[in-house]
């Protein structure tokens, strides 16, 4: 139109790289970035006379796609708001009134002097340790922005408390398959290079367990996988999906679908090494070379250890799959090429976010170490990583790409407070007036036997202070963390005297805040970002952007100036620094352009693309050097003599780091055994609440991150929330003979509960969830009980499933989360 000024500016989000149009100063339009005939051109494998390559442009998802519509969110906090009632010269901080209180707007120069003060008077009056800082799990993309770089930064600086963030993707595989077969730098779960190659060429199927590649796509892949699975599915390869769900994978790809009980896999997993004993079908030669300590696995297979064999029999009674199933899946995979897909990147999986997924997960390298791991056609591969992708060109990821790193800041802050804090122990640290202990430092990145290492809470004067301030960077807690009702009474707990969230939007702990710093979303700011890469060492998923058809890297560029008030994270921190005086310390006198050319000038960007281009450009596409062979996968490297990081170099049926470490621990045995879950079907609370809850990863959000009022689109699609009288519900998947019995309708509302919770969700009745399972998805954006913000008993109409799962550690020596799984029970509701 005549007279509108109109641009095309680059950026980068959850679910791909996209494309915004921007009119007069306004996001008219969102579309996935295609790649030109100047880009680098796409690799290609041949298999036969067939010729794979991958479309030319990044396969955004829906709620990438449909992002203009979070910017402009009605729920947006555009300017420092204080809680009506919260006055900072005042003792009482009616803490009582948090997730109840009103707010008013003050200005960007009030909120940071209230925050310079308080920061002042409780390092003073308590030390700096009373003072924490919680990140989350996840951000917006950006390497500035991100809270491993401008919020580890100027907390750094300043000395805190920082709140470990739990091995939550990994648990199964980081307390598990690290005593199996190491790789304790990817957190248990293994290498994956040239595996897109060998799955094509080599293998005849598939089997997904606990994986759903459709709905996570490799984490930030968004859709660039789908193709995959079409191409497997042309080139005759079987897949099947094991889940108790039908997920969405399942329902496009699967020739089988298997669906045990939640929590019985490591039951499933042991008949089937029955059957192999049983009938010789396992690769003896592989076992006798590559591993240790197999009799031991085969003494309990058999029932040599316990009188109980694993027959496929005993594992019908426990896993509710029949035994003819079991020994079927057995046999095939033995006869076939087969590639195990447990989880979402050859690893993670809700199985091993429950109780005990250790030993699931332990027994998933089992499995594929009996039949030859790393041979041709034989791996780890969830169809949806190990792209060709040329690794010797350097870029670094968010955790070793950002503002605290050396080689991109001159002087790079360590935190000088020594006390830490688990996250999942955040509640009882607020509620109660325990010594709190735990093992491992969060992500235990630095040796598999990190993880033993005690620690506690409080420390000790002058190094520890219970924590009396809380700044949070992020506000999803209540709905993405177990036991949300906890997390809200915790933060209503006088003991808590200031807390701080610095959120774009109003919801989660925001509204639990004494004082909400607005954020600005990344189309409002600029910086600089590899799609999918999180980066190396620290960053647990070393290379991880081979799950992308393409590597890109993103010149994220500001589309429109922030709204209202708000502020990207690079400038609230700024803001911050002023007011505490270590502007100079936090920024080094560089603004955000300085700080992102550094990251540039880390990186090989440099030699390909000079900066004023690759600014103006937007991204740039790596080049994949033809029949480049960067790393090979297990086997290769196995063979030639570089072994594994375990005790032995080999694959270890008997834990070699667990005999040395706690050899009786019957929780975690030195030989992986199905253990019945504190949250399945085989539990005393059972009798009370028979019904298990699963709740995976949001198919049509990123976390909460695209649900509620950020995302109306996403609202209207009927798997994401339904509509009724008024409100979009959060749906659960309900079998038809649970919900007959139950005198529960498809399209009723229903309240799920237990003694944690009251969640009211919309049923829908369906047999994709087995029987004896509900299935709803974890991350709802919206915590909105109907009473007393954290009364189990109150009704919560938002879908804050997690208000059902429970804190406790997954066993006693593995401090890590178990929140995919609760028992639960559930009705119709009557309430309005
Ligand atoms: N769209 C989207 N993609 C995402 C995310 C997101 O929020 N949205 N999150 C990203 C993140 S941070 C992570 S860590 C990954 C997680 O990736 P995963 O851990 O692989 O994903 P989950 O959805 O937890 O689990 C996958 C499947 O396991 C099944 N399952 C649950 N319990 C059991 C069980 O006891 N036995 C068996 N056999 N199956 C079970 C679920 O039904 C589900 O279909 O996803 C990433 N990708
Ligand atoms: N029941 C159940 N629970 C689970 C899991 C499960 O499988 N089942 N999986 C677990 C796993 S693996 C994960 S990774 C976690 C995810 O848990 P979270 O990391 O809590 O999930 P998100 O919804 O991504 O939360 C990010 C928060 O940060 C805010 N935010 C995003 N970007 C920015 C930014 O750039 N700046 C600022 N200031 N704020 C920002 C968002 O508004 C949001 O509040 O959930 C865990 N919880
Ligand atoms: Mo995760």
């Amino acid at each position: 139109m005549a007279g509108q000024e109109e641009r095309r500016c680059y950026n980068l989000d959850h679910g791909g790289v996209v494309v915004a149009t921007v009119r007069d100063g306004k996001i008219v339009r969102v579309q996935p970035l295609y790649l030109s005939d100047d880009d680098a051109p796409s690799w290609k494998i041949a298999v036969g006379d067939r010729v794979f390559t991958p479309p030319r442009r990044s396969n955004a998802t829906q709620f990438t796609i449909s992002i203009r519509r979070r910017v402009y969110a009605s729920n947006r906090v555009l300017y420092p708001m204080l809680r009506e009632d919260f006055d900072p010269d005042k003792e009482d901080r009616k803490t009582e009134n948090r997730g109840k209180s009103k707010y008013v707007r003050i200005t960007w120069k009030e909120a940071s002097e209230i925050v310079a003060k308080e920061v002042r008077r409780i390092r003073e009056k308590y030390g700096p340790a009373a003072i924490a800082a919680m990140m989350s799990s996840h951000q917006m993309w950006g390497y500035i922005n991100a809270s491993y770089s401008a919020f580890t930064r100027f907390w750094s600086i300043l000395g805190y408390t920082e709140i470990l963030n739990n091995s939550d993707s990994w648990e199964g595989w980081s307390w598990g398959a690290e005593h199996v077969w190491g790789f304790y730098w990817r957190l248990g779960l293994p290498d994956q290079y040239d595996l897109l190659d060998d799955a094509l060429k080599n293998s005849d199927m598939i089997v997904l367990w606990s994986a759903d590649p459709d709905a996570t796509n490799s984490t930030y892949a968004a859709y660039d996988s789908v193709m995959i699975r079409h191409w497997l599915k042309e080139l005759g390869k079987e897949i099947v999906v094991i889940d108790p769900y039908c997920n969405y994978t399942a329902v496009r790809f699967a020739d089988k679908w298997i669906a045990p009980k939640p929590g019985t896999d490591a039951a499933l997993a042991a008949a089937i090494a029955y059957v192999w004993i049983n009938e010789g079908t396992y690769d003896k030669q592989y076992v006798e070379t590559h591993t240790v300590g197999f009799e031991k696995w085969a003494d309990y297979v058999t029932g040599k250890e316990d009188g109980t064999p694993k027959t496929p029999e005993w594992a019908e009674r426990i896993t509710g799959v029949p035994a003819r199933e079991i020994r079927a899946l057995a046999r095939e995979w033995a006869r076939k090429r087969t590639m195990l897909g447990p989880g979402n990147r050859a690893g993670m999986g809700g199985a091993c976010r429950a109780p005990y997924g250790h030993e699931w997960a332990r027994m998933m390298v089992y499995l594929q170490a009996m039949q030859g791991l790393g041979k041709p056609g034989v791996n780890f591969w969830s169809t949806n990583t190990a792209f060709p992708s040329w690794e010797e060109f350097n870029f670094p990821g968010y955790v070793n790409g950002g503002m605290n790193v050396p080689g991109i800041a001159k002087q790079v802050y360590l935190n000088p407070v020594k006390q830490k804090l688990l996250r999942t122990l955040v509640p009882d640290a607020l509620l109660t007036d325990k010594r709190l202990s735990w093992r491992g430092f969060g992500f235990n990145l630095g040796s598999t036997e990190q993880q033993f290492q005690l620690n506690v809470y409080p420390l000790p004067k002058p190094d520890g202070a219970p924590i009396r301030m809380l700044y949070r960077f992020g506000a999803a807690y209540l709905c993405t963390m177990p036991d949300g009702n906890r997390w809200a009474r915790a933060y209503r707990s006088p003991k808590l005297e200031f807390f701080v969230v610095q959120n774009p939007w109003f919801e989660g702990e925001a509204k639990f805040a004494d004082l909400i710093l607005p954020a600005a979303t990344n189309l409002e700011r600029e910086d600089i970002a590899e799609w999918n890469n999180g980066g190396g060492a620290s960053g647990a998923i070393p290379h991880g952007s081979n799950s992308n058809a393409h590597r890109i890297i993103v010149y994220m560029q500001k589309c429109i100036e922030p709204l209202g008030e708000s502020k990207s994270d690079f400038h609230i921190f700024l803001e911050l620094a002023k007011a505490l005086g270590i502007e100079q310390e936090y920024s080094e006198g560089e603004d955000v352009e300085g700080w992102i050319r550094r990251v540039y000038e880390s990186s090989d960007m440099k030699d390909v693309m000079p900066f004023e281009e690759f600014k103006k450009r937007g991204y740039y596409v790596v080049p994949v050097p033809e029949n480049d062979v960067s790393h090979r996968s297990f086997a290769t490297f196995y063979e030639l003599g570089r072994g594994l990081a375990t005790p032995t170099g080999k694959i270890e049926f008997e834990s070699r780091s667990l005999a040395k470490f706690d050899p009786k621990d019957p929780e975690r045995p030195l030989v992986a055994h199905y253990i019945p879950s504190w949250e399945g079907p085989e539990s005393p609370a059972a009798a009370k609440y028979p019904l298990v809850l699963i709740s995976p990863h949001v198919r049509f959000s990123f976390h909460s991150q695209h649900d509620g009022e950020k995302n109306p689109w996403i609202d209207e699609i009927p798997h994401h929330r339904v509509y009724k009288d008024g409100r979009y519900w959060w749906p659960v998947w309900i079998n038809p003979v649970d919900a007959e019995k139950r005198g529960i309708k498809d399209g009723d509302l229903v309240k799920i509960y237990n003694d944690r919770g009251t969640v009211v969700c919309i049923a829908r009745v369906s047999e994709r969830a087995r029987p004896g399972s509900l299935h709803a998805y974890q991350a709802s954006a919206i915590y909105e009980p109907k009473g007393e913000p954290g009364d189990p008993a109150s009704p919560e109409l938002g879908g804050c499933v997690n208000a059902l799962s429970s804190l406790r550690f997954m066993s006693k020596n593995a401090h890590g989360f178990a929140p995919a799984h609760a028992l639960v029970e559930v009705a119709k509701w009557e309430g309005s």
